[in-house]
């Protein structure tokens, strides 16, 4: 095997050996994880806009599928687990660039360069703080959906960059002609092969072992997924408990709800019983990953709106009896409002809903973030 010279002017500090550095490989992976990006950026965009609909979209929100954001949501989170060994793979192919030498050729080449820096640098936050979050760890002074969100347009954007500054590499690899100009002829032996099916086992060990949080029939294989569906209360993991949203059996002693509309109502539990009683097999999605299906049982929303004048074109607000909190109040869109399998439950899985996950009383509606399933619900509103 020959050594590789990156470029033809004197004085690389560094010399790499490894006919792994070349074009081909780099383009290899980053077929994969331009999918892998591509994929949780649209998965991506799609949850920001169920969490915070614009105030065009909210009433058109669909809400089914039901099972539609689990879906997304999940995806979101295996693609960008999967881009991170892809990325690491990545890196490692091209990181000889580095030292290129001279380290710019020309103004164009200097904007090349910085390019691909944000990309990188973009990549490395997108997926440091995604992962993070499925562990709800967020050691960093800002908001993170908001920073989350803005930087995957930036790298969003200087992917496309990317990937039109390498069109000519990365059509040479598709149309398999000469390969790029930093590879060697011989470059397609076994060292590749194996390499390329190293980064494969990679992908599919960390995907198996943690997509158990979202894919219930792949559980037992689950071994990282921050949050076990598997375990939890009721059988549902909890993720805020009512000790830290500072809810307690006597702030909801003589817990009632009330309906604000053209006719305000207030209920006791006992009349939200005596109401008729739907029942929803509807999953928790939580958009920190994991995804859990449930029996739930209560009244349905449109019922209640309908109680206090709501008219079949009312949305809703809900608020929660928690004091503070980011998730206390929410709003619904027409569509959800109306749906019949949006329900305020008053149980779960055949008991009657624990503190933790919400008692009294709670939202759980079809096709929608876990962090607007409202818990602990005191409040109504008619929109
Ligand atoms: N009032 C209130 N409701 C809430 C939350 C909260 O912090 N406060 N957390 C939400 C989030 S992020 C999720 S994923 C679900 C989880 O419900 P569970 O704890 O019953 O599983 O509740 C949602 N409802
Ligand atoms: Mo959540």
């Amino acid at each position: 095997m020959g050594g590789m010279r990156l470029t033809l002017l004197p004085g690389p500090p560094v010399t790499f050996k490894a006919r792994l550095h070349d074009a081909r490989t780099a383009t290899a992976i980053g077929r994969f994880l331009g999918l892998a990006m591509v994929l949780c950026f649209a998965t991506g965009v799609l949850s920001h806009f169920l969490q915070h609909p614009p105030g065009w979209l909210a009433d058109r929100l669909p809400s089914r599928p039901y099972w539609g954001y689990r879906l997304t949501q999940g995806l979101h989170v295996a693609s960008g687990t999967a881009a991170i060994p892809l990325l690491s793979a990545k890196l490692w192919a091209v990181y000889p660039r580095l030292f290129a030498w001279p380290p710019v050729r020309s103004v164009l080449h200097a904007l090349e360069r910085i390019s691909v820096a944000g990309l990188v640098a973009a990549a490395l936050f997108e997926l440091s703080t995604g992962l993070l979050n499925t562990f709800q760890w967020y050691p960093w002074p800002f908001d993170f959906v908001a920073v989350h969100y803005a930087v995957a347009w930036l790298l969003l954007g200087s992917l496309l960059l990317h990937l039109a500054v390498q069109w000519p590499a990365i059509r040479d690899h598709f149309t398999r002609r000469s390969p790029g100009t930093l590879s060697l002829p011989e470059a397609d032996g076994p060292d590749r092969r194996r390499f390329l099916l190293g980064v494969t086992a990679a992908v599919g060990s960390v995907t198996l072992t943690t997509a158990g949080q979202s894919v219930t029939a792949l559980g037992p294989l689950e071994l990282f997924g921050p949050r076990s569906p598997a375990h939890g209360l009721q059988g549902l993991p909890v993720n805020r408990t009512a000790a830290a949203a500072g809810v307690t059996r006597i702030s909801t002693a003589d817990w009632r709800l009330t309906v604000d509309g053209p006719r305000p109502v207030t209920l006791t539990l006992e009349e939200l019983r005596a109401m008729p009683q739907y029942e929803a097999v509807l999953p928790l999605a939580c958009v920190e990953g994991w995804s859990k299906s449930a029996h739930w049982a209560g009244v349905r929303v449109r019922d209640l709106l309908e109680r206090a004048g709501g008219g079949p074109g009312s949305r809703a607000r809900v608020v929660s009896l928690e004091a503070a909190g980011a998730y206390r109040v929410m709003e619904m869109g027409r569509l959800y409002a109306q749906d019949p399998l949006t329900l305020l439950a008053l149980r779960l899985n055949g008991e009657v809903l624990s503190l933790d996950h919400g008692y009294p009383a709670r939202i759980i509606a079809p096709n929608r973030p876990g962090v607007l399933q409202t818990k602990w619900v005191g409040r109504l509103e008619v929109l």
